[in-house]
């Protein structure tokens, strides 16, 4: 079953928005096989945005995702990576539609709430960066069958 990484960023945490945001993802149908509320060292967080260096927003981006806790997140399920995009709604939260995470708790694109996979290739990548496989844990969950 397909996995995504999806992080609650520093300022979705320090504005009380964790539960809700797993919330949505839960009603939603996916599974949570791991999670964890850490602080990201600035290693980890130019390794996370690679694809960003050069980037004239690079260094305050670094900055602000270290700047205080984030929740990580591995969600499992049916086409998870495009559909916690959709629920995600677009990078800058004025383009982003209402009913979206972005689009109901978000102003600026330099304070987004959530971060989350764009591809297979950038879950496997992430979801091996900030976890290690007896982390993620494999399980069945009975609500299941109600939902595939
Ligand atoms: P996303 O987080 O939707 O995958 P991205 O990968 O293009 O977006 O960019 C990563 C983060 O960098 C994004 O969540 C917020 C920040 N960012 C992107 N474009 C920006 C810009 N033009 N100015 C400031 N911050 C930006
Ligand atoms: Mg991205």
């Amino acid at each position: 079953m397909e996995k995504t990484f999806l992080m609650v960023k520093p300022d979705g945490v320090q504005r009380g928005l964790v539960g809700e945001i797993v919330s949505r993802f839960e009603k939603k149908g996916f599974k949570l096989i791991g999670s964890k509320l850490m602080t990201i060292s600035s290693e980890l967080a130019s390794e996370h945005y690679a694809e960003h260096e050069g980037k004239p927003f690079f260094n305050s981006l670094v900055t602000f995702i270290t700047s205080g806790p984030v929740f990580a997140m591995v969600w499992e399920g049916e086409n998870v990576i495009a559909t916690a995009r959709q629920m995600m709604g677009k990078t800058n939260p004025q383009d982003a539609l209402p009913g979206t995470i972005r689009g109901d708790y978000g102003l600026t694109v330099g304070k987004n709430v959530i971060h989350g996979s764009d591809s297979t290739e950038s879950a496997e990548r992430e979801i091996s960066l900030f976890f290690n496989t007896e982390e993620l844990i494999e399980y069945k969950k009975d609500g299941d069958s109600w939902i595939y």
